[in-house]
């Protein structure tokens, strides 16, 4: 089933996510969900909160070289903390909530993921590259944060005239 996904500015996404505790049929059935609305609006990750559920669940589909995404590169992460980041690198993000807006955020460049998988089943994971900046991109939605945070006052201040712009637009 696909869910609507909310977008900026509504309140919701400003929610802390909590911890996940039961790992049953429908914690499965929303995964499932998240995944066909994730793809259904071209995305490559998609947090919980985004479609009005607050718990720590995060989904990501790093494409290939050839930029087609494909189901086995699937990952579900679930009550995820971040470990030993390194590094630093600057990528133009954008987001399902804030659609039709990219900017240069900075992020860790490579971290160690200590998640559980659907089943409850503890996981560590090494990221780099798109898989780091995507896995703090997701876990900032589940304390309730987005990208457009990250940014200086004056590049806040254009995104918010171009977003209102193509707000109306849209109407
Ligand atoms: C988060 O973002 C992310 O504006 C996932 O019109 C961002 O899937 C991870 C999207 C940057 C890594 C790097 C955005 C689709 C998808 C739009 C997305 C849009 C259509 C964003
Ligand atoms: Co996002």
């Amino acid at each position: 089933m696909i869910l609507p996904i909310i977008t900026y500015p509504d309140k919701q996404l400003k929610t802390r996510s909590l911890e996940v505790t039961n790992f049953d049929g429908l914690l499965h059935r929303f995964l499932d969900d998240m995944y066909e609305t994730m793809m259904s609006s071209n995305g490559i990750g998609l947090a919980s909160i985004q479609v009005a559920n607050p718990i720590r669940a995060i989904i990501l589909c790093i494409p290939d070289e050839d930029g087609k995404q494909h189901k086995e590169n699937l990952i579900e992460i679930i009550n995820p903390v971040i470990h030993t980041p390194r590094g630093n690198v600057l990528y133009q993000e954008g987001c399902l909530s804030v659609p039709g807006f990219y900017e240069d955020v900075e992020r860790y460049e490579s971290l160690t993921l200590h998640y559980q998988d659907r089943h409850g089943e503890p996981c560590v994971l090494h990221a780099t590259d798109l898989l780091s900046i995507a896995i703090q991109h997701e876990i900032d939605h589940l304390e309730g944060k987005l990208f457009i945070e990250k940014l200086s006052y004056y590049r806040r201040k254009k995104f918010e005239k171009e977003y209102k712009k193509a707000q109306k637009e849209k109407k």
